[in-house]
């Protein structure tokens, strides 16, 4: 038997906020989704496993025909799904009342309970969400009925106020694969046994690396299953080293090839690091248009020609504070030394 394990989809929501690309962001959540719909096809994947926030908040009426449409397109595949904390099952949701077709099955009972397939002789445990937190930790006493079959677990949580999980007790607990949800990062708790898929695309800066579902194949008694990236981006960092010959175009230069090297599709944190020309200012803003540029930090310090200002400010405090330093310095004289300087500079009103 073959399945996917999705999590965290979170449809509706609009990540960086602010930025021109964020509309077209919330389109790709849905178009991401469509994708994995395909490939359940392609696949031949018989279950579809939804562990939680599907909908990155209440879900509006149309958008579950929307989901149940594409749901409609894989009739010979068995979809579950749970609500997590950001769709639970507030009391006026459109969750409760949808007529979802016959091969899509809820488990939005507010405690644990089952649903056996009997085409693919496996139970599909779970329950949902009906408040935004659960300190609760439901997960710690649950185990699967004692009957000869393929048995998973829907789990959505794992921190303080959303369903704290004991790993390890979860591990003991005899199932034969537990799909958990909530997390976005994507992470393998136990190999072949116990994984979050982590959101399916990444919805923050803080979800660097590549996300997409897992793929799972249960066999002879045994669950195998592999990460497949899917998501259309990523967020991503690039440390720029400077020097002293970087000017803004040659740096501009060296950003646009980094970029382009990577993906012009990813969003980036761009960190400017190193000693730049003592003359030399960067233009952040100039960056920012080279790409999906999130955010430019520079922490580069100026280079100033040490012997020159010795001489320059001879008999200033500037001049005794330089010769005050060895030649040869450790890295945190270095800086103390250059910081000093700049700060001296500064206060004489002078770059
Ligand atoms: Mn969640």
């Amino acid at each position: 038997m073959r399945f996917i394990h999705l999590a965290d989809v979170h449809l509706g929501a609009a990540p960086d906020t602010g930025f021109p690309w964020c509309e077209e962001r919330e389109n790709e959540i849905w178009e991401t989704f469509q994708r994995v719909i395909r490939d359940v096809r392609e696949k031949q994947v018989q279950l579809l496993l939804i562990s939680g926030d599907l909908f990155h908040r209440q879900p509006l009426k149309k958008e579950l025909r929307d989901v149940s449409y594409l749901f409609s397109t894989i009739p010979d595949t068995k979809v579950v799904l749970i609500a997590g904390n950001h769709d639970y099952l507030k009391e006026d949701s459109y969750y409760k009342t949808f007529p979802w077709g016959k091969n899509v099955i809820c488990l939005f009972g507010e405690t644990y309970d089952a649903v056996y397939l009997k085409g693919l002789d496996t139970y599909v445990y779970g329950l949902s969400y009906y408040s935004k937190e659960i300190t609760k930790a439901y997960y710690d006493h649950v185990q699967p009925l004692a009957k000869d079959a393929c048995h998973i677990l829907l789990a959505h949580g794992g921190d303080a106020h959303h369903i704290p999980i004991n790993m390890s007790r979860l591990k003991r607990a005899g199932f034969d694969y537990v799909a958990l949800g909530h997390i976005h990062k994507p992470q393998i708790i136990q190999a072949d046994a116990i994984a979050y898929p982590g959101s399916l695309e990444p919805l923050d800066r803080t979800e660097t690396g590549a996300h997409g579902y897992i793929l799972g194949e249960y066999a002879g008694g045994q669950v195998h299953i592999t990460f497949c990236p899917c998501a259309k981006r990523q967020y991503r960092s690039l440390e720029v080293q400077i020097d002293g010959d970087t000017t803004q175009l040659s740096l501009e230069d060296t950003i646009r090839q980094g970029l382009q090297q990577q993906g012009m599709d990813d969003l980036y944190h761009i960190t400017l690091v190193g000693r730049r020309d003592g003359d030399t200012v960067f233009y952040p803003e100039r960056i920012q248009k080279l790409g999906n540029v999130l955010e430019v930090v520079d922490l580069t310090e100026p280079d100033h020609d040490l012997d020159k200002l010795k001489e320059q400010y001879r008999g200033t405090l500037i001049s005794e504070f330089i010769g005050y330093f060895p030649s040869e310095r450790t890295p945190l004289e270095t800086k103390a030394l250059y910081y000093g300087v700049q700060a001296l500079l500064r206060s004489r009103g002078q770059r």
